[in-house]
């Protein structure tokens, strides 16, 4: 039997918009224990990760080696403790599934699955989260892990930032609808795999599922899997902070987390970016524990 340890990190230094801190409560209310007891998971609650508030933080921006990106000391210090809790959590045998937070804490997700392993990561995401402390727009750092893990930009050479076993040619980003150009140039120069919602639209949601875990899995270990409630429609998922328009539906968002379950290579998973104060009756987060439950064998019959 799978064993599923759920680890709350609720930060929301690294995105525009307050309010993702709470996600980790809203989730668990959201039935997250009984969703995955319905999967046939054991799950064990780890509880929270002691995260500062912005308020009583300084941005920093105006360090020289950190660039324009926010809060990076407090990202620093919590995605170091997150990559400790998810190697020990790995390393008894339990799968982490990791609760936001906004985004910029899959950098401790990332770095913690790969130290003792080789992995892949899928990221089903509007966005495709590869600015640098260089070339982002916002100086969050929520719109920066992808890059930061794969030691792009001034992460170059920051230990806690870089995720030693996860190779560029085992990352696949799903339904992009939101980048900037140089993110494009990014995925052009670097050949990452990556699909937008026409690639969606076109091949259907299983073929590109599909291509995207065979491509994370390739060769490695495991593979991690970044869900970005974003990557929703903003009609199915309103409790984000950056919606984009023209996402996947709740169906298609179901079968490609039961496409992740058949290929047998889910290793740690997270969700991300669920916003309560912006739902009407926790609805994102409620969506967020079904999917989450999908990923890990929940079916009808
Ligand atoms: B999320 C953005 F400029 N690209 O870098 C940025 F559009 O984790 C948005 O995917 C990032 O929600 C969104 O600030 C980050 C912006
Ligand atoms: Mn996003
Ligand atoms: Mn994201
Ligand atoms: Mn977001």
């Amino acid at each position: 039997m799978t064993t599923v340890e759920i680890i709350g990190v609720p930060a929301d230094y690294g995105a525009n918009r307050r309010g993702v801190d709470m996600g980790p409560s809203a989730i668990r209310y959201g039935g997250l224990a009984a969703e995955l007891e319905g999967a046939g998971i054991d799950c064990i609650d780890g509880g929270d990760l002691a995260v500062p508030r912005a308020e009583e933080r300084d941005p920093d921006t105006d360090q020289p080696t950190v660039g324009k990106a926010k809060f990076l000391r407090e990202t620093a210090d919590v995605c170091g403790r997150l990559a400790d809790r998810v190697e020990r959590t790995l390393a008894v045998g339990t799968v982490p599934l990791t609760l936001g937070g906004d985004h910029s804490i899959a950098i401790g997700s990332l770095v913690g699955a790969a130290r003792e392993a080789s992995i892949g990561a899928v990221w089903f995401d509007a966005h495709a989260d590869l600015n640098t402390p260089e070339t982002t727009p916002s100086g969050n750092v929520h719109g920066m892990p992808l890059a930061a893990a794969l030691g792009i930009g001034a992460f170059d050479g920051v230990e806690w930032a870089n995720a030693p076993g996860l190779a560029p040619e085992n990352v696949a980003l799903v339904g992009l609808r939101s980048v900037d150009d140089a993110e494009v140039e990014l995925i052009r120069e670097r050949g990452f795999a990556a699909y937008t919602m026409s690639d969606i639209d076109e091949r259907g949601i299983t073929a590109v599922t599909e291509e995207a875990m065979a491509t994370a899995s390739e060769g490695v270990d495991g593979v991690h899997v970044s869900l970005d409630l974003d990557w929703l429609d903003p009609n199915e998922a309103p409790g984000v902070g950056t919606p984009v328009r023209g996402g996947v539906t709740y169906r298609e968002a179901h079968t490609a987390m039961e496409v992740v379950h058949g290929t047998g290579t889910l290793r740690s998973m997270e969700l991300v970016e669920v916003n309560p104060t912006l739902d009407q009756y926790n609805e994102t987060a409620e969506l967020a524990t079904e999917l989450a439950a999908s990923a890990f064998g929940k079916r009808v019959l």
